[in-house]
């Protein structure tokens, strides 16, 4: 008896020892225009109101490509500190800047991949052009946080394993034409539909774009 006794303590202590298991879920996020039609490239991102922790890892290292004189993606998001390659698919150079005040960095012309990843190492909005062709334009948005995700298509964007407790939710898209207002969260368990966020977006303007002419340009 006296053995079992001691058994289920030391069962009891690993587990305590362990900890208790947090639960997780994914937050779905669905985002709208006034309309009710999706908006796509929205950035949604939750900050902790309650200390939620997630296991420590490096940000996530990103790619921003250089297609048919285009950023592609033309929204990134990252969390502070990840590294994003900005690699040419072109069979012409390139000469990727940006201003901003989160990142402000210049990769001079070059033609398939950039010499070094560039950190992103402040929270905000970087603006990327390039210097050769003036219609292109990217964005990556920098969060101080682990979850954060972009809608696709559809306006629908999933933050995976989240824990159980208080957040903010927020949103950003590049062309939108007001701030919207954080909400507030409080997870305990799946929510039972996707978080919904409305949102007026100007509409991306077309740009003349010549024809590509490889034989125009040095490599
Ligand atoms: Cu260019």
């Amino acid at each position: 008896m006296r053995q079992l006794v001691l058994r289920c303590t030391l069962a009891l202590a690993a587990a305590a020892l362990a900890g208790p298991l947090a639960a997780a879920s994914d937050v779905q996020v669905q985002v709208l225009a006034p309309d009710g039609g999706p908006v796509q490239d929205a950035v949604v991102f939750l900050r902790t109101l309650s200390g939620q922790k997630t296991a420590a890892h490096t940000p996530l290292a990103a790619s921003v490509e250089q297609h048919d004189r285009e950023f592609v993606p033309y929204v990134t998001v990252v969390q502070t500190g990840a590294a994003v390659r900005f690699p040419n698919q072109d069979p012409i150079r390139h000469h990727v800047y940006s201003f901003s005040q989160p990142k402000k960095f210049e990769i001079k012309l070059y033609a398939g991949d950039a010499p070094d990843p560039i950190i992103f190492d402040k929270p905000g909005v970087v603006t990327m052009g390039c210097n050769v062709h003036d219609w292109m334009l990217g964005y990556v948005f920098v969060v101080d946080t682990p979850w954060f995700a972009k809608t696709d298509a559809r306006g629908l964007a999933r933050i995976d394993a989240v824990e159980d407790g208080e957040y903010e939710a927020r949103i950003w898209h590049p062309r939108q034409r007001h701030e919207v207002s954080v909400r507030h969260l409080k997870l305990a368990g799946a929510l039972p539909e996707p978080l919904h966020f409305v949102i007026e977006v100007a509409s991306r303007k077309p740009h003349y774009k010549p024809p590509l002419d490889p034989l125009h340009y040095a490599k």
